[in-house]
């Protein structure tokens, strides 16, 4: 093998190595919440997070019908009280993709009593 073959499969490898080591790490994990019931007002969120690990740089998947639930990120307090005018951010796409940022995340459906029927969700992410 010459000198510039050897250099080429050098080059080759590394690449190899970033896509199977680097690349998946840096997009980090989807969670569809919900999985296949998505986002509904019908569903134990709590019991979908057993045994589950979110990390930063994951991403938790929104899915839901538009004309029937939102998604608002609100803090603890807010939280448990289904508190629907005073989120830090509000998602109604219907498709909401949240990359994850170290520590507590909380998010409610802000839509009619769908909060106290236990739409919501309680997720702590870890470095
Ligand atoms: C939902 O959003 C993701 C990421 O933004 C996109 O790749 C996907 O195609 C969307 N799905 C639908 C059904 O719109
Ligand atoms: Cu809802």
């Amino acid at each position: 093998m010459g000198v510039e073959a050897y250099h080429y499969s050098c080059v080759i490898m590394f690449y190899l190595f970033l896509i199977t080591f680097i690349v998946p790490h840096a997009k980090g994990e989807h969670f569809i919440v919900g999985d296949s019931y998505g986002w509904i007002d019908i569903f134990d969120f709590n019991n979908w997070c057993d045994g589950k690990e979110f990390h930063v740089g994951d991403v938790l998947v929104f899915k839901y019908e538009s004309s029937l639930h939102n998604v608002l990120q609100v803090d603890s307090t807010v939280y448990e009280n289904c508190i629907k005018d005073s989120y830090i951010q509000r998602f109604t796409s219907g498709n909401d993709s949240i990359i994850l940022e170290e520590g507590g995340a909380w998010f409610m459906c802000g839509v009619d009593d769908h909060c106290e029927n236990g739409q919501k969700l309680h997720i702590n992410v870890t470095p």
